[in-house]
């Protein structure tokens, strides 16, 4: 690291010194901010993109929406803002999440904490006086006390495995960088590639204005209609007025969104009172549809009385039988991969202009100068679209280069999987903080919940080291460790391992399989949080340098 130092004198940059530095100013970084600032620490958030809101900066596809609704899917740290801000719909759209975080960053006078178009490409922490170098893409560096990863779960995009992207002709798009001037589909032959919750967004919008589509599917998903409708504003209301005791139970929850706990396996209720529950929920609750019962995602006999629900779904509605077989998920238990929200997503294979290929039955083998070529055929189109997700949870940390004490490289730590203390904490990497990292609850649960949660856990860990004088806090080996196995444990508990999900790392070529997120409910996780900070922080130690 005194390398990094060394070199950016002799280029003439400065250092710059701060209290704290954070990555990422989404929804995590933004509200890190806001929690350091206010203990007083001179902080600075170092954004890659050209403006701040993270996922929702980035992912503009047509269609894009968060599938945990609007009055879930906020900030609860402040009361007044969340009595004044006004939502329009019942799942809210990009462009809204959007105007959301400008309107918070506005509020509490974030903007000039911010540093757009600045990508950090490494963090060195030096042993000798417990301090973190920073360098980014374009040569600056920082020397800050405390870093706190808050670069998103799903941020690091990923193309296909498929060869000649580059020969390509036509516009190729991803939906995790969608040009912001939009793309037009109309008259255009589209291949969409990727049937996960942003192609199943995307792909019914596309097909509005496409002159032809085909949709290119490797794994077929399950999916739910969304429903979605504006707010009725006497409802919103009645909802603000709650809101206490509702962002208490979410806290409490299992996914962070309030549903009434279930209390029987679905095995041992009649096919029909099972059958008339699924229906209550279809199109309703998605979170209501993973915990109807006890053993839903613990017993595949139980899963299967779900899954099989949902093909049935498909298949009413869906014309032509083939392609219905075709939508119908099977090859994995429901709610094992991310299960989507949609709008319209079945109905669109009616369409005249809309084919499904199987990719199980005829595979891509390569990227043409004109379209896309299967082991059939070749597809000419005009644009190709990826909706080929993400380098999910490790991605956006693995690029950058992490070296901890004695020059540890966290790709080392964690070439076999991520191992941390909740989630939160690598041991040997002192003050780093990953912001619903890998071993929390994170992507199984309505991030808002687990963002707050994991930004207070470290603002009071900060706060509570600082005024007992130390600048370190560092989590143990034994406590890293001990957690990690418990997340697999609890993991292994349930089918989750048993997809070939971005959960596990599946769907990146290389990476280790192992389930990434902690599925024991934040409810569970925040009580062990909060009792492991009441005892002292136990598994943390705490140092001057
Ligand atoms: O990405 P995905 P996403 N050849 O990884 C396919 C959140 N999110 O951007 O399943 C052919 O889910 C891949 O196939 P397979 C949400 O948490 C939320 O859609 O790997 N196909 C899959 O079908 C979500 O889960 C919201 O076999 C290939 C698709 O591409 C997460 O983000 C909206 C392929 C990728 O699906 C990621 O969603 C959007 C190949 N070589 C996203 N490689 C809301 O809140 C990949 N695929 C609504």
């Amino acid at each position: 690291m005194t390398d990094t130092l060394e070199q950016s004198a002799t280029r003439g940059t400065a250092t710059r010194r701060v209290d704290a530095l954070v990555v990422g100013a989404g929804l995590s970084g933004l509200y890190m901010l806001h929690r350091f600032r206010g203990l007083g620490l001179d902080t600075v958030v170092l954004e890659a993109g050209g403006d701040i809101g993270g996922t929702w900066y980035w992912n503009r596809y047509p269609g894009a929406r968060c599938d945990v609704e609007s009055m879930e899917y906020s900030y609860s740290f402040d009361p007044e803002l969340e009595q004044d801000w006004e939502w329009s719909e019942k799942y809210p759209t990009q462009p809204e999440i959007l105007r959301y975080v400008h309107h918070v960053a506005d509020r509490f006078g974030l903007h000039d904490g911010v540093r757009l178009d600045t990508r950090v490409a490494s963090a060195h922490f030096r042993d000798r006086d417990g301090r973190w170098t920073v360098t980014t893409e374009g040569g600056e560096v920082w020397d800050t006390e405390q870093l706190v990863m808050a670069t998103g779960c799903l941020s690091t995009s990923k193309l296909p495995e498929i060869p000649g992207v580059e020969t390509f002709v036509g516009r190729t798009l991803h939906t995790a960088h969608w040009p912001h001037e939009g793309a037009d589909f109309t008259g255009r032959r589209v291949a969409v590639i990727g049937t996960g919750s942003s192609g199943i967004q995307a792909i019914p919008l596309i097909a509005d204005e496409a002159a032809d589509l085909t949709v290119f599917q490797r794994t077929a998903n399950f999916s739910m209609p969304a429903n979605n409708a504006p707010l009725d504003p006497e409802a919103q209301a009645e909802r603000k007025r709650g809101y206490p005791e509702h962002r208490k139970a979410a806290r409490e929850s299992g996914f962070g969104i309030p549903v009434p706990a279930a209390t029987q396996s679905a095995l041992e209720v009649d096919p029909e009172e099972r059958r008339a529950r699924y229906e209550a929920t279809w199109g309703r609750n998605l979170v209501g549809m993973l915990t109807s019962y006890t053993d839903s995602i613990v017993d595949p006999a139980a899963n299967e009385t779900a899954a099989e629900f949902v093909r049935e779904k498909i298949r009413g509605i869906v014309h032509d039988p083939e392609t219905a077989e075709t939508l119908c998920p099977r090859d994995h238990p429901f709610g094992t991969k991310r299960p989507c929200l949609d709008s319209g997503y079945y109905a669109t294979f009616n369409r005249e202009h809309v084919q499904l290929v199987d990719l199980k039955k005829t595979p891509l083998t390569e990227i043409t100068a004109r379209g896309l070529r299967t082991t059939e055929r070749e597809y000419e189109v005009d644009d190709l679209v990826f909706a080929t997700g993400f380098d999910a949870m490790t991605g956006s940390l693995a690029a950058i280069d992490l070296r901890g004490r004695d020059g540890k490289r966290l790709a080392d730590a964690w070439a076999d999987g991520p191992v941390t203390h909740l989630g939160l904490q690598v041991a040997g990497f002192p003050n780093l903080y990953t912001i619903t990292g890998p071993g929390s609850p994170s992507v199984l649960s309505n991030m808002m919940v687990s963002i707050e949660q994991h930004v207070d856990f470290v603002a009071d860990a900060v706060r509570y080291a600082h005024e007992r004088g130390a600048t370190v806090i560092e989590s143990t080996e034994e406590a890293a460790q001990g957690w990690t196995d418990h997340v697999r444990e609890v993991g292994d508990y349930t089918l989750y391992p048993q997809a070939n999900s971005w959960y596990m790392g599946a769907n990146v070529p290389g990476k280790p399989r192992v389930f990434m997120a902690y599925i024991g409910g934040v409810g569970a996780y925040r009580q062990h949080c909060d009792q492991l900070a009441a005892d002292g922080y136990t598994g943390f130690a705490f140092s001057s340098a």
